[in-house]
């Protein structure tokens, strides 16, 4: 088995098009990584996940250590076999879901104690251990333990939380217990400042990771603000390691993603949007709970070979929503999986054929378009 390593294979502007080897397999980037908190992609089958080109999942070291608890995951043969993801696995490393989920936590320089939002039991992380258990679950790629902010903030408190989340990293990093394949990355913060974001860059390359995240952003700062935060930043980073934009996004904030160099993506949105009843299509996003699908015999979209596309018509999804059917958010998060991962490859294929910017437009005309 070779090293952990990203292989280029085309770039157009700032967008690159490459694998990623691990020790779990390979994944063509640009990707997005479906999430799957507590080891499951909520509503989806792992082979329902496999069938959409997915080739690489997130799981979260907060949820996993309060139930079912590390220790056990390991002890069952690691969180692949657990959950039946034998291909590469993600983790974030539990800080962020600490500080946007658990309503008591205290920080310290140390690290975190907080109350569990299953029983209100008290927990500690702290880079050590959030690696440590990180390890025990067998992520393939482990975060380093860092701290974001919700913006806007004081230029004073980025300042603070960034250089703690240096600190942390630096101590993330001697945690980490290196293996064939397996990867850590570091996570860029700054909130939208230049020279903050370039300060956390020097702090990270200088540790040395496998790869970097970029996080603290899509934290309330709008889309103009992290794409000329994303331009700030990118190129401060070495060009021959993968880049994770964390927690992002619409479809259009993948795509100005990756215009500005970013190869992976992580967020809810697909999932979360599939239980309540929207799907995202190449049209724009459509609501299957109107009342204007009731009778549509039509597909879902015309092109797409999920389940719900080809077995099935908007009318059925409008009346599984209706009645309250578990059938209705399992048939859409797989659409919308499904047309993330679609999103995925023509960016990937319009990268390596040096025409991102017009497929990028059309994309764009497409999703204002609006459903036929
Ligand atoms: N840090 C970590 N996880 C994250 C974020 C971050 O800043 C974000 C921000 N969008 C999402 N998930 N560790
Ligand atoms: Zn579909």
């Amino acid at each position: 088995m070779s090293a952990f390593h990203w292989q280029q294979q085309g770039t157009d502007g700032a967008a690159r098009a490459g694998t990623l080897h691990t020790a779990h397999g390979d994944v063509s980037t640009p990707t997005f990584m479906p999430v799957g908190t507590v080891g499951t992609v909520k509503a989806m089958t792992m082979d329902a996940v496999r069938s959409t080109g997915a080739g690489i999942v997130l799981g979260n070291t907060y949820h996993l250590m309060l139930r079912p608890g590390a220790e056990r995951v390991a002890a069952l043969g690691g969180l692949h076999r657990f959950m039946d993801w034998p291909g590469p696995i993600l983790t974030d490393s539990g800080g962020f879901q600490v500080m946007s989920l658990g309503a008591l936590r205290k920080l310290d320089a140390d690290g975190v104690t907080f109350r569990s939002h299953i029983d209100g039991s008290k927990h500690r992380l702290t880079p050590e251990s959030s690696t440590r258990i990180q390890h025990l679950l067998d992520a393939t790629i482990t975060m380093c333990f860092d701290e974001c902010p919700a913006l806007p903030a004081e230029d004073e408190v980025i300042a603070k939380s960034m250089r703690l989340s240096m600190a942390w990293a630096a101590r993330s990093r001697e945690a980490f217990v290196a293996r064939q394949g397996y990867a850590q990355f570091g996570i860029v913060q700054g909130g939208t400042s230049t020279q903050l974001r370039a300060e956390s860059v020097a702090a990270l390359r200088g540790i040395g990771f496998e790869g970097y995240a970029i996080g603290g952003l899509a934290v309330g700062e709008g889309q103009a603000l992290m794409f000329s935060t994303l331009e700030a930043t990118v190129p401060l980073l070495p060009a021959d390691r993968p880049r994770y934009l964390m927690g992002v996004g619409t479809p259009d904030d993948l795509v100005g993603g990756v215009q500005r160099g970013i190869d992976m993506f992580d967020c809810v949105m697909p999932t979360r949007a599939g239980r309540t009843a929207r799907a995202y299509t190449a049209q724009g996003q459509m609501n299957l709970r109107n009342a204007r699908f009731a009778d549509d015999a039509a597909p879902l979209e015309q092109d797409c070979d999920c389940l719900a596309c080809t077995r099935h018509s908007r009318a059925y999804l409008h009346h599984l929503f209706r009645a309250g059917e578990m059938l209705g958010p399992m048939l859409l998060t797989w659409h919308n999986i499904a047309y993330y991962q679609r999103l995925m490859r023509g960016l990937r294929s319009a990268i390596v054929e040096g025409r991102l910017d017009a497929h990028a437009a059309a994309l764009r005309a497409g999703w204002q378009s609006g459903p036929p």
